[in-house]
Formats: C-alpha cells, sequence, structure tokens
C-alpha cells in the first residue's frame, strides 16, 4: 500500500532552522557504530541514534551496506551531508552538477555492488530533476533509495520555497514513497525505505523529510530485525518447467539482470552447463556465461528465438526486447516460461505456459536437478554455428579502414585493450547499440545500459558510479555526441572527485538513431543533426580532465592506449561516420 504524504500544516519544533537561517544545523550525533549489512543484505543489532534526522537516516543507511551518498546541494537536507561527514567511517558525499547524475549514480551504485544505492536532493526542483532516473531504477529493477528535502510542515500553505508535494510524482516510479513528518520516526522511515528497496523484486523507494523534522533533535531506535531470505519458488511450479524442458526438442533459456541482482548468476550458469541448454543473455546477465562460452548463443537470437519450441526466461520481462513473449514459429508458437523473482514481476499479457516465483538461485538449482532435457543433438551445434558465422561476418566490419572511421572499428580496437573485468556503459543510440551486439561482457554485472526505460544521459552518473564500485577496474563509457549533451557537464564531477574513466564518444554529429528511422518513414528527416565535428575532448579537457579528437581508424588504438594510461577522466573523441547507421528491423517507435 502507497503511503501518501500531503503535508498537514503543523506547528514549528524548536529548533527547526529556515533556509539561510544563520545558526546552521544542529549537530547531532554521528551515524557511526553499526555494522553494515553482510552478503545477504542482513543488518546488525539495534542502536540507539539521537541527533537530527540526518544523524537517524544515514544511520540507518549504514546497516545496508551503504558507503556513498549522491547529492547536489540544497539547505532542505544539509542535516544528511553533516551525519554523512561525522559517521564514523563517513559516508563518500560524491556532489554532482545534475541532480539527475546524483540519482543515475546511486541507481548503477545499486546495479553494480547489489547493495543499495543512495542519492540525496534538495526540495522541490531537486526532486523533480530527479524524476527520469528514478523512472528508470523502476524498469531496471535497482534497489535505489532517494531521500529528499521538502518544505517545513510548519510553514506548509505559505508558499515556502521550493513547497511542493513530491510524493504524488514519484509514487507511480517507485515501490514506495511517503513523507515522514515524525522527527522520532525518521530512522524507521529510511530503514523501510531500505528494506523494500531491496526486497524483491528491486526498486526504487521515495522518503522526503521536512525541513523542520529534519533539522530537529531527536531520539530513536534503529529496529533490529532481519531481512527476511527470499522464498523459494513453488516445488510445484519447477516440477511443471522440468516436465516441459524435458518434452522440448529446441530450448532456449533466456537470463535477464534480475539472475545478477538476485545473486543467481552462478546458480543460472551452473543449470545451465548441466541442462546443456543454449543461453541468451540480456542485460546485466551478460556475462554470466562469459563472451565464448560454448552454451552462449546470444548471436544466434534470431534463429534461436524463431525456432525454438520452448523458452524459459529468467529474471527479465516479456517486454518488446523479447518480443513481448511471442517466440517460434508463427504456426507452431514456442511454449513460453516466465521465471521471476516475486509473483508481481510475471508477465501477464500473453500466453504462458508455466510460471516460477521466488529466489532465482533456488530456481534454478532446483531445475537443475529435477529436469531430463531431451533436446535435439543438432539444436545446440546449429544454434553455436550461427552464432560463430556471426561472430565472423563481423571481422571486416571491426577492421574497417573507411573514413570517417565506422564506428564498429572502435570497438575493433577497444575490443583489443579492453581486460576481462572491465566496466562497460553505454548511453547514446546507434553507437551504443554496436557495442551490444560487438561487445560480450566476461563477468556478470560488468554492462550497463539504460535499461528498458531507455534514457539518455545516464553515462556520467554511471561512470562515476563504477569507478568508485571497482576502482581498479577499466572503466568505459561509451557516449554518443547527442547523449554527450545531457550529462557531459559531469564530467567536473569525475574531475573533483578524482574518477578516471575512460569516455569514447561516437561522434557522428547526429540524433543517429532517431535520423534513420525519421527518414525511413518520412523520406527526409529533422531536428536530427547536430554540430559535426564538436570537440567534446576540448569540454573535458576545459573541466580539468583531458582527452583528444580522433579521425582516422589508425588513431583510435593509440588513442585508447593513451586514455587507458592517462589516470584521468579521458574523452576520445572519434568523428565517425553518419551513414554508418546501425542496421534496424524496426523504426524503435
Ligand atoms: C532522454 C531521452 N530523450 C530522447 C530519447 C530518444 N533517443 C533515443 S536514441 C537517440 C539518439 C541518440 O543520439 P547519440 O547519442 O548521438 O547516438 P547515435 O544514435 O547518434 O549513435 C534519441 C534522441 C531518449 N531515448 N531519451
Ligand atoms: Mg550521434
Amino acid at each position: 500500500m502507497r503511503r501518501r504524504g500531503h503535508g498537514r500544516p503543523r506547528r514549528p519544533h524548536a529548533g527547526a532552522q529556515g533556509m539561510g537561517g544563520r545558526a546552521g544545523p544542529p549537530c547531532g550525533g554521528p551515524a557511526g557504530g553499526s555494522p553494515p549489512g553482510d552478503k545477504q543484505g542482513n543488518v546488525g543489532r539495534v542502536r540507539r541514534i539521537s541527533g537530527h534526522g540526518g544523524a537517524h537516516a544515514v544511520a540507518a543507511a549504514r546497516r545496508y551496506g551503504v558507503t556513498a551518498m549522491f547529492t547536489l546541494s540544497g539547505g532542505h537536507v544539509f542535516p544528511l551531508y553533516d551525519a554523512a561527514v561525522q559517521a564514523d567511517p563517513p559516508l563518500r558525499l560524491v556532489d554532482v552538477r545534475h541532480e539527475q547524475t546524483a540519482v543515475f549514480a546511486a541507481e548503477a551504485t545499486a546495479r553494480l555492488t547489489r547493495a543499495p544505492g543512495l542519492a540525496v536532493v534538495t526540495a522541490g526542483p531537486g526532486v523533480t530533476n530527479s524524476v527520469s532516473a528514478v523512472t528508470t531504477a523502476w524498469f531496471n529493477g535497482a534497489p535505489l533509495v532517494l531521500l529528499g528535502g521538502r518544505a517545513p510542515d510548519y510553514l506548509w500553505g505559505k508558499g515556502a520555497l521550493q513547497e511542493l508535494d513530491h510524493v504524488p510524482l514519484l509514487a507511480p516510479v517507485t515501490k514506495r514513497a511517503w513523507t515522514e513528518h515524525d522527527k522520532r520516526r525518521v530512522a524507521a522511515s529510511a530503514d523501510e525505505a531500505f528494506r523494500v528497496a531491496l526486497t524483491p523484486h528491486r526498486g526504487p523507494v521515495f522518503c522526503d523529510f521536512p525541513l523542520d523534522t529534519i533539522y530537529d533533535q531527536a531520539e530513536a531506535e534503529l529496529p533490529e530485525d532481519r531481512l527476511p531470505e527470499p522464498a523459494p519458488p513453488d516445488p510445484g511450479d519447477v516440477t511443471r518447467i522440468a516436465k516441459l524442458l524435458g518434452a522440448a526438442r529446441r530450448p532456449v533459456l533466456v537470463l535477464g539482470s534480475d539472475v545478477w541482482l538476485g545473486r543467481a548468476d552462478e546458480a543460472a550458469r551452473q543449470a545451465a552447463e548441466a541442462l546443456r541448454l543454449p543461453v541468451i543473455a540480456n542485460g546485466q546477465a551478460r556475462g554470466v556465461l562469459p563472451g565464448g562460452h560454448e552454451l552462449l548463443v546470444s548471436r544466434a537470437r534470431t534463429l534461436a528465438f524463431g525456432e525454438a519450441d520452448l523458452v524459459i526466461v529468467a529474471g527479465v520481462p516479456l517486454d518488446f526486447r523479447l518480443r513481448y513473449g511471442s517466440f517460434g514459429p508463427e504456426e507452431d508458437p514456442a511454449k513460453v516460461v516466465h521465471v521471476a523473482d516475486a509473483p508481481g514481476a510475471l508477465a501477464g499479457h500473453c500466453p504462458l505456459a508455466a510460471t516460477a516465483a521466488g529466489d532465482l538461485t533456488a530456481f534454478f538449482a532446483a531445475l537443475a536437478a529435477e529436469a531430463r532435457p531431451a533436446a535435439d543433438p543438432d539444436w545446440l551445434p546449429r544454434l553455436r554455428d550461427a552464432a560463430r558465422a556471426a561472430l565472423a561476418a563481423d571481422a571486416p566490419l571491426l577492421a574497417s579502414d573507411s573514413v570517417p572511421v565506422h564506428p564498429v572499428r572502435v570497438y575493433g580496437e577497444l575490443l583489443k585493450v579492453l581486460d576481462d573485468d572491465a566496466v562497460v556503459i553505454g548511453d547514446g543510440g546507434d553507437f551504443v547499440s554496436f557495442a551490444g551486439r560487438h561487445i560480450e561482457p566476461r563477468k556478470p554485472g560488468r554492462w550497463l545500459d539504460p535499461g528498458p526505460f531507455g534514457c539518455l544521459g545516464t553515462g556520467l552518473g554511471y561512470a562515476a558510479a563504477a569507478r568508485l564500485a571497482h576502482p581498479s577496474a577499466q572503466v568505459v563509457l561509451l557516449l554518443g555526441d547527442g547523449a554527450a549533451g545531457l550529462s557531459l557537464m559531469d564530467a567536473d564531477t569525475l574531475v573533483r572527485h578524482r574518477l578516471p574513466v575512460v569516455i569514447v564518444c561516437g561522434n557522428n554529429g547526429a540524433w543517429g538513431l532517431e535520423k534513420g528511422p525519421m527518414r525511413a518513414v518520412y523520406g527526409y528527416d529533422v531536428a536530427a543533426d547536430l554540430r559535426p565535428g564538436t570537440r567534446y575532448d576540448e569540454v573535458v579537457r576545459a573541466l580539468g580532465g583531458a582527452g583528444e579528437v580522433v579521425t582516422s581508424p589508425a588513431q583510435v588504438g593509440p588513442a585508447l592506449r593513451r586514455a587507458f594510461a592517462s589516470g584521468v577522466p579521458y574523452l576520445v573523441n572519434v568523428v565517425t561516420d553518419v551513414e554508418a547507421g546501425y542496421p534496424r528491423t524496426t523504426t524503435g517507435v
């Protein structure tokens, strides 16, 4: 049930500070001392907290393993900063240049580390600027907690600065959104926010605190109960799926991001190997079977989905990425099984032969123990051949010498220098579609695209989070020139916080993914051109990083090597061929 926090005017609390009040925030006790959550997200003992609301909220966050707070400053949330820096150890405060970057960074933290991400934004525009990123987390099932400031209760209704009831805006794109008015319940509310975000099916949670509530001193106890273990799926459901597998001649297993987020990546790999199932991996499950694995047939997707008689889809919605759950030949459609981490995540829009909902590790273990597959002996080899043929067909473009540079040549060069544990982030249109095709991660959870909400502008926030989550791994952001406009100012954040990232900009002077489709629909295009050759590398240099422009294929490799060696935020600005659009079968509408 959603709790809606329509602020009722209340009397001022003693000690509440107005915006700009000179007395400054009260200094409450720091939020240190409690152990962070363990790998399962279980939390430690109860403790008493005293201090302002910020100390209470940060104490709750730390119990769930939160180590960073992403934010953009505003007086409504100063107590949260005070608590972050006073905590022992402190939370790392990462202040950014646009709230969407803060929330994208928190979302990426959740997706990369599987601990919840925390963003803190000020009242009014701080919250409204966060909405697209929260929605991205909603679509991605990412455990994100967004804490907002809010105009004080004692002024509510009088027109205080940035007075806006945020909850109705956030409610449709969060698991829960509410206002906590009671200073004695700030810790409990923050604790609840993390608990709800982490409970499958995971997702974002929003809570805001009126200024008087968060600045005021209070005493409270954090609840001591632990997160319950996720429930296994019904054994009868697993048996039904095992039987379908026993009867299938051309089965396919599809793995999606929740396999990674639910820590079922190892169990999924073991089940696929034990049952010898061809696998197609999606989102953050890419890498569960490392690139080159004999069962990984993502590149034979058209054949696999076109001819399968059974498709088991685990940990991803049956949305536009998966043909809305319609597979196999039209005259003889495949049976479809949907497996999700919670009943609410199961598809309701397409016929399903069976479903299972619950802990995905338990599901894969039970399926591996029970199923006796009887696939056609030539099914897997056919898929493997098709995947191999697709890979072989890539070779000429990966080595293309054409000028302007073909975007695929960029990946031909990148593949030569990419480590197995690199984090690769895509923010853009065609440039990122090509990356999805040509870069096959070798580890799960290391590929970050925006997911099904498809929001441009994730790039710099995701990159900052990746560098913090994996301090010694390569972090590469693949950035369209159009996408660059939505977050490149946050290269300043990378510089100020010493977060070296290699940014490769595919600069085709266009919103390419829209240009081609508009031409296909109308025979011409408008509103799709950008200035050719814009020096996005100079933007990063001006902000204190480094970069260079690349106009010929032979320069790409050396430029990438310089970027990785630089140890600073570095943008390799590759002028690419606008005519080399990603070959699409649909307009993307
Ligand atoms: C916030 C947002 N606005 C608009 C879009 C629609 N859109 C999707 S891809 C794309 C073009 C991206 O251009 P660029 O980043 O330069 O990549 P390219 O396709 O040129 O490689 C646009 C405008 C979107 N997905 N998200
Ligand atoms: Mg472009």
